[in-house]
């Protein structure tokens, strides 16, 4: 038999108008947020780090995430971008493999009026009106940090090779002026090398490899961009019959835990922290920015140095 469907009318209704007489504000605020992330990829322990921040936080507000892993591919991240436009999300994370490139993407945002954060690296726009806010790291700072921590603790050596991160990275392009900079003020030091890893352990590991084919031991300093690049260094050192962090100095940025452990084993000699869990940062700002509150156009991160003073105290509470 078939019910009447008038049968329900009163019902209908009387909801209709509870939903009708609720402010606005309050409909809001029960709908759940729906944010679009573009990550970078997976290279390394500082991302995985990241990700993972990202998306507990997400699960912990009740904000549904999209996510999309680039796999260190920018047209992979420009694609994920334009489907998280189709798809009407409430804000756009990206956290950009290249600081280049971005605009028209940037800029079909904007025209469908969904705001972007940029998060971790930064991008190069023609108009910053292309997106709301960047939140990371100084990445000038840590490069300038590492060479501040060389000038006084080098002992003597003076031949660094460099393992750079990705090219065209905000990170490796900073985190490379800021040394180049920061040595350069003192003139004994010299860069005899400098070659990309992409901040992959294996690639640091082979590219130091061929580094002590080229350099054998001339090479007295390994400035790496990332702990990754500087443990796998460390194997190619350690196969090579030398000592890292004695024969070879290594000082390196991220403070993975990874990286601290090596620098209590003595291994790397300083890590700058450049620190993976702001999910909540970019949350809280996500939540301002949805409700029409004005946000800096920066914010960010604080970050600290590790070296055999520190390191081992800052072990059992690191969370990455
Ligand atoms: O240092 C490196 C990662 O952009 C800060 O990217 C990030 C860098 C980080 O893969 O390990």
């Amino acid at each position: 038999m078939h019910s009447n469907p008038l049968r329900y009318f009163p019902f209908i209704a009387s909801a209709l108008v509870l939903v009708a007489a609720a402010p606005l504000s309050a409909l809001a605020a029960t709908k759940p947020l729906t944010v679009g992330f573009a990550q970078t990829g997976a290279e390394s322990a500082w991302r995985t780090a990241n990700t993972e921040s990202m998306k507990s936080e997400a699960e912990r507000r009740g904000i549904e995430l999209k996510f999309a892993d680039g796999q260190s591919k920018q047209e992979n991240q420009i694609r994920a971008i334009r489907s998280f436009v189709t798809q009407g999300v409430d804000a756009i994370v990206l956290a950009p493999i290249v600081v280049t490139g971005w605009d028209n993407v940037l800029r079909e945002a904007k025209r469908a009026n969904i705001p972007v954060i940029i998060m971790d690296r930064k991008v190069v726009t023609a108009d910053d009106s292309l997106y709301t806010t960047f939140i990371g790291s100084d990445f000038y700072k840590e490069g300038a940090m590492v060479a501040d921590w060389l000038a006084k603790n080098a002992g003597g050596r003076t031949k660094i090779v460099e393992l750079q991160g990705e090219p065209g990275s905000a990170a490796a392009n900073e985190r490379r002026r800021a040394f180049a900079d920061g040595m350069s003020k003192h003139p004994g030091f010299k860069i005899i090398d400098s070659q990309t890893g992409n901040f992959l352990r294996a690639e640091g590991k082979q590219v130091m490899e061929a580094l002590l084919k080229k350099h054998g031991r001339d090479i007295e300093i390994v400035y790496a961009h990332n702990d990754d690049m500087a443990l796998g260094a460390i194997q190619a050192i350690e196969q090579a019959g030398l000592q890292p962090g004695k024969d070879v100095l290594i000082v390196s940025i991220d403070a993975i835990r990874e990286g601290l452990q090596a620098v209590v084993a003595g291994k790397i000699n300083c890590t700058v922290e450049c620190n993976p869990l702001f999910g909540p940062k970019i949350y809280d700002a996500i939540a301002k920015i949805v409700k029409g509150e004005s946000v800096p156009s920066q914010m960010y991160n604080k970050d600290e140095l590790f070296d055999a003073t520190n390191a081992a105290a800052a072990l059992p509470t690191r969370q990455y």
